[in-house]
């Protein structure tokens, strides 16, 4: 397998361990966001060239060792969120707007009524930790196609329900993307159940993306809306994601 990190940082990558710690990176003008600035698009040409369509590799019930490690937000706070958790997400709906023919809204029921994929996967994260998990969704395609993308579409925009940050200047809502070639590959799933059991709200009930071939981060957990774009550039800073903007690559393949 493609040796991400030699790939893309050289030496950088073995000083940094944390989504923290990259986090200062994301300050200012460091010479690590530099470096990260520099190669983002050379390491995607040759990710995708080295990738094409091949199918992350799927392991089975046995490989289960723990439950998944939750990361990032675990418990958001936000009322609308609270009250939609403490009545089972009987009130959740996901939205799909932006460049498509109709918008569309489905509710839990909608979705798990929908043909669903089942795989069991590794996620890995940045931090350098991994877990295989068994993931149960409806394809993130399906689902799109609900919606009717328009021709102009080149990227699913994911917006969540957690603050992943709070300040004086006032909340950040994680937010992520990938482009149409993610969004349609087999094992790209929005997943509602997780190791046979309703996804738990550590790990991003009511929906949460899994987009196998990338790393962890770019998994959103706590879905609330997709939009369809064809530019990043009105997003956050620009970089696609919430991670993206701080210094990580916005294609984290793996
Ligand atoms: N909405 C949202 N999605 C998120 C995050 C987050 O903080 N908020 N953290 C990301 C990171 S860094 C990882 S490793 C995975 C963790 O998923 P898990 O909690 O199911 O292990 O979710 C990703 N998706
Ligand atoms: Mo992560």
């Amino acid at each position: 397998m493609l040796d991400r990190r030699r790939l893309l940082l050289g030496g950088a990558a073995l000083a940094l361990s944390g989504c923290k710690v990259f986090d200062s990176a994301g300050q200012g003008d460091s010479a690590l966001r530099r470096l990260f600035a520099s190669h983002e698009g050379l390491t995607r040409t040759a990710q995708r060239a080295v990738i094409g369509d091949r199918l992350a590799p799927e392991f089975s019930e046995a490989d289960i060792a723990q439950g998944q490690r939750p990361n990032g937000s675990t418990d958001p706070q936000g009322t609308e969120y609270r009250r939609m958790a403490e009545t089972a997400f009987r009130d959740y709906r996901l939205t799909i707007t932006g460049l498509v023919e109709t918008l569309t809204t489905l509710s839990l029921a909608d979705l798990t009524a929908l043909p669903s994929r089942t795989q069991i996967t590794r996620h890995d994260c940045v931090e350098g930790w991994s877990c295989i998990a068994k993931w149960q969704g409806v394809p993130l395609g399906t689902v799109l196609n609900l919606a009717k993308p328009n021709l102009t579409a080149r990227y699913a925009v994911f917006h969540c329900f957690d603050a992943i940050e709070r300040s004086l200047s006032g909340e950040v809502f994680y937010y992520e993307s990938i482009d149409l070639i993610d969004a349609y590959h087999p094992q790209t799933i929005l997943a509602y159940a997780m190791n046979g059991a309703p996804l738990p709200v550590a790990n991003g009930a009511p929906l949460r993306l899994r987009v196998e071939r990338q790393l962890g981060y770019k998994m959103a957990k706590y879905v609330h809306t997709i939009e369809l774009t064809d530019s990043l550039a009105t997003l956050g800073y620009g970089k696609g994601s919430y991670w993206a903007d701080r210094g990580y690559e916005w294609y984290a393949g793996i």
